[in-house]
């Protein structure tokens, strides 16, 4: 027979309880892992998201939390994909980018992100930014 245990909390509590849950059910993995393995965010880019710039970027950066293993890091702008002048991808490390190979055109920029993390989370992301004529 299956009992249902109601837990009687005061209403905060319980609402701290539940976003609490919610947090770690983010992170399962992390609970189950046998090592402590570190969860990555994302803490900056460069340029920042949304940025409009007066110069051409000299470097396209990421930053995170802890370290990531970065799968894919593709920068798109006006005249379609960016080249780069070195491969973003590999090595597990806090910092990861990449210089432009030609300097870049005025025009709107998305830069589409994606890495796993030390505990195994696949993670993603991107963000805009604009260069002025
Ligand atoms: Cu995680």
């Amino acid at each position: 027979m299956k009992r249902v245990v109601t837990l009687a909390l005061p209403l905060g509590q319980s609402r701290r309880n539940a976003k609490r849950l919610a947090l770690a059910a983010g992170c399962t993995l992390m609970l189950v892992s046998p090592l402590l393995w570190a969860h990555a965010h994302i803490t900056a880019t460069e340029p920042e998201a949304g940025a409009i710039l007066e110069q051409a970027p000299e470097r396209l950066e990421l930053r995170f939390d802890s370290p990531i293993r970065i799968t894919q890091f593709e920068v798109t702008g006006p005249e379609g994909t960016v080249e780069l002048g070195e491969d973003p991808l590999g090595p597990l490390a806090e910092t990861h980018g990449a210089v432009p190979a030609e300097t870049l055109a005025p025009g709107d920029y998305e830069v589409v992100w994606r890495g796993i993390a030390e505990d195994g989370h696949t993670m993603s992301g991107g963000y805009r930014f604009a260069i002025q004529e």
